[in-house]
This record gives C-alpha cells, structure tokens and sequence, in this order.
C-alpha cells in the first residue's frame, strides 16, 4: 500500500453540450482540489460526440492549466466515457463526477479518502443515504426511490443510491470490472455497483449534499426502459452463471 501522500486521482468530467457551464465547473472543482485536497490529481474532461462549443472550450481548458486534459469521443454515451477515460488512467484512483457539481465538493475528500487507505474497493455518493441533504424535484425523487428499491427486490444488493454522478474506484478494480461491463450509458453504474459486489468487492458509501441542476441530458422514459432491461440482463446472466457454477460442482 502507497503512503497516502503519494497517492494519485483521476477525476474523470464526462460531459455532453455543456458549453454552458463547462468552463465555471472545471475551474471551480480546480480551485477546490488545489486549496482542499492532499492527494495528487488530475482531471480528464471526457467528451463524446458534443456539437456545440464543449469539445473548444475543453481544449482552452486543458492548454491553461497542466493538470487538466481532455478526451474525446465521437459515439455518445456516459458509461463509454468513463470506461475509457478509466482504463487508460495511471493513476491510482479513478473517480468521475457530473458537471454540472450537483455534489456538494465537500463529500470528495471522503469518497477518496477510503480507497487510498486500502479501507474500499469502490466509492459511490448517495442521495438516500440517512444524513444526505437532497433538493430535487419530486418527480426525480420518487423514480431514483422506486429504481433503487427494484434493485434491492431483484438482487437484495447492499449499496442505496445506484446513479450519483459522484463515484471513485481503484484503479485495479476498473481494469478487473470494466471488461465484465456491457452498458455503455446511464445503466453503466448500476452494472458497475452490482458487478463489484458479486466480486466480493468492499463499497462504500458517502451521504452526499444535492442539489440538483434541472438543465438535463436525460431523457427519463427511455433511460427508465435502458434501466429495467439492464437490470433483467444481469439478473439473467447471474442466473446462468448459477446454474453453470452448480453444475461445475457435481
Ligand atoms: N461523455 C458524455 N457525457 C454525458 C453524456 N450524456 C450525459 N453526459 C454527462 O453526464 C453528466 C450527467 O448528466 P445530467 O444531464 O446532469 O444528468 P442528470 O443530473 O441525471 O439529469 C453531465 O456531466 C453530462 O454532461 C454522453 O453521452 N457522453
Ligand atoms: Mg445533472
């Protein structure tokens, strides 16, 4: 294990058409890491198949400042995204947060601060958490509180909140989980989350301040439709692997 001084984090900002609040977002997490955070870091704006200014102002952002670099992509999808961004990292931590900092910054230090003691394997923020401080629209609310709940019915899974845009993970256990992953977009997380706990993977979760930004990239019908087929693809893989091991036993 590295002391924790030498410990290095990816922070990965996927991003698609964020023109607008691209440029604030990066420089207020920037100036957040260097005043508040102790490990070394970095952060990689990953944007796919954006058309509008996103993909300019990223390269600006990345040429100011050192530490920042972009990647670009030009098939869409978050889960695509962070995959790759992840599994082309060098750093010890990988992490990825929305852009629009929904997630108040403080929760980070704590989100990392576990994976680089050895304590977790993965890290994920959770608006359903007791001591999360949430403020969101009622309608958001209840589909996250029934989406998690069907997880829970489908796979008695012990994390509570499958899709905050605010995770960390070592960065071994992106190399050994993301090759198993199939989901390329939002179900990406949940797929992540379950499969790191089939792993016997220790997850840790950190009540999170939210408040929402109601400028969104998700279409909520088709991403819910994405969602339950993901979860039923999962449970089903599950279910033969079963069946398999059960069979590779007798
Ligand atoms: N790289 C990439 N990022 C995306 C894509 N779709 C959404 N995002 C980013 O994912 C994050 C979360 O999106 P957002 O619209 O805030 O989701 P919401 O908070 O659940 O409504 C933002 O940083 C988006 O820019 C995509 O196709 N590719
Ligand atoms: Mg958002």
């Amino acid at each position: 294990m590295l002391p924790h001084w030498q410990v290095s984090v990816e922070i990965v900002i996927p991003v698609y058409n964020e023109e607008d609040m691209l440029q604030q977002s990066i420089t207020t997490l920037c100036d957040h890491l260097e005043n508040y955070f102790p490990y070394d870091w970095k952060v990689t704006i990953a944007n796919n198949a954006s058309t509008d200014g996103t993909l300019a102002i990223a390269l600006r952002l990345a040429e100011a400042c050192p530490r920042v670099s972009v990647l670009h992509l030009d098939q869409k999808g978050r889960g695509r995204a962070l995959r790759t961004a992840w599994l082309a990292s060098d750093a010890d931590i990988v992490a990825y947060m929305d852009v629009d900092l929904s997630t108040n910054l403080t929760a980070f230090l704590p989100l990392v601060a576990p994976l680089a003691t050895g304590h977790s394997d993965v890290a994920i923020g959770s608006r359903l958490l007791k001591g999360a401080a949430v403020t969101r629209q009622w309608k958001r609310e209840v589909i996250s509180r029934c989406y998690n709940l069907l997880i829970k019915l489908l796979f008695r899974n012990g994390f509570s909140d499958a899709q905050c845009g605010f995770k960390a993970l070592k960065r071994s256990v992106a190399r050994r989980l993301l090759p198993e992953v199939e989901n390329q977009e939002w179900f990406f997380d949940t797929e992540l989350l379950l499969l790191a706990e089939e792993h016997g993977l220790r997850i840790y979760e950190v009540p999170v301040d939210w408040i929402e930004d109601l400028d969104s990239r998700v279409n909520i019908v088709s991403t819910a439709v994405e969602d339950v087929k993901g979860l039923l693809r999962v449970r089903s893989r599950r279910a033969r692997h079963g069946a398999t091991a059960m069979y590779a036993e007798q």
